[in-house]
């Protein structure tokens, strides 16, 4: 569990970043007019998810250094955290576009809004420049400067792949040959795992003197990639099966076509009839076409199948982060993270 001082803490510096980009951009002859505009698209892009990612900085570095980390340290892993926090947004705010999804956190998608649409294209390039900015404005004298920016590049590009798989995957004519699992596995390892599991890892090591060569970013990409791939099925598990007033977002996978693990597993166990079903209602826009899988689904008990798959990737995962070498790197932080993913319904 998170504690409360660390979430508030961890809340306390948005403000403080905020007016820093804001500032920042008299640098640029930024009209008032946009000033508003970016404070807008930042609180409504940014507040109001889970913000595991971002608070994982700052809990990892306290596993890291145990009681000696000093204030700096502190907000340095703050600061760090609240990057990834933009990076999500950046990405959620392109993705919703690209889904066609109506909600995100238990509001109307940001390109939903009047006067924005697709100019929520732009917006989600701007959040992507905010990370950039923030990073020099704190991080440029640091020695792990260049390290940062690489690692943010690179898992930026990793992500943008797994997307275009996904995408590719999902045309809108539909071929249910078009997936399996190994497809499944490249896209959401590459889509969800680098950026929201590795990438808090990655950054509370390097914030804490630990060069890239060093073991323990290897050991760390091991065992979170994997548990990131697990987060990605549960995220398409609960696409369909999830309480909306929890999730904060309506599910699209099933009229999107998508690649979702729950049409793979249907597909591997149903007969040649319900092969038909599935070939007639499966990534069709309408409600009843949709309704129409579901019911599929529930007749091949494709949520049993998820509860099985889910307890035996939980106790892989344990099992492990049980082998982790002690003097490499602190288990903790691995059992930490799933504990927070651990049959999650948000
Ligand atoms: C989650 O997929 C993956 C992302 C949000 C990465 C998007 C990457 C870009 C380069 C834009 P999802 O569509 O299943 O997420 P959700 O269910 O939250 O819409
Ligand atoms: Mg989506
Ligand atoms: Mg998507
Ligand atoms: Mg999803």
């Amino acid at each position: 569990m998170t504690s409360k001082s660390e979430l508030e803490l961890f809340l306390s510096l948005y403000e403080p970043l905020k007016a820093q980009i804001v500032s920042d951009l008299e640098n640029f002859e930024a009209n008032q007019e946009m000033v508003e505009r970016i404070k807008l698209v930042m609180d409504y892009s940014i507040l109001g998810g889970k913000m595991n990612r971002g608070i994982s900085v700052l809990s990892t570095v306290k596993l890291i250094k145990g009681e000696s980390i000093t204030k700096d340290l502190q907000e340095k892993a703050i600061i760090l955290g609240w990057c990834i926090e933009w990076l999500q947004a950046f990405f959620l705010v392109a993705d919703d576009i690209m889904d066609d999804s109506p909600m995100r956190r238990g509001k109307p998608a940001w390109y939903r809004n009047d006067n924005v649409g697709m100019i929520a294209i732009n917006d989600s390039f701007l959040i992507e420049s905010f990370i950039f900015r923030i990073l020099k404005i704190h991080f440029r004298q640091q020695s792990y400067y260049i390290d940062l920016i690489e690692l943010f590049h690179e898992v930026i590009y990793q992500t943008e792949l797994g997307q275009m798989l996904d995408l590719i995957t999902s045309p809108t004519s539909v071929n249910l040959d078009l997936f399996n699992l190994d497809k499944h596995h490249f896209i959401v390892k590459y889509k969800t795992s680098f950026y929201s599991f590795y990438l808090p890892v990655a950054l509370a090591l390097l914030a804490c003197g630990e060069t890239p060569d060093s073991k323990s970013f290897d050991i760390s990409r091991d065992i979170l990639v994997p548990m990131g791939v697990y987060f990605q099925v549960q995220d398409d598990y609960l696409d369909l099966y999830g309480d909306v007033k929890l999730t904060g977002k309506v599910g699209t996978d099933i009229k999107d076509n998508k690649c979702s693990w729950l049409v793979i597993k249907a597909l591997s166990k149903c007969n040649p009839e319900q092969r038909k079903i599935l070939d007639l209602h499966y990534g069709k826009k309408s409600d009843e076409d949709e309704a129409i899988v579901k019911k599929l689904y529930q007749e091949l008990d494709v949520q049993g199948m998820f509860l099985e798959y889910a307890n035996e990737t939980e106790a892989h995962l344990n099992n492990m982060i049980s082998n982790v070498d002690k003097s490499e790197i602190n288990p903790q932080i691995f059992y930490s993270f799933l504990n927070k993913i651990s049959h999650r319904q948000k």
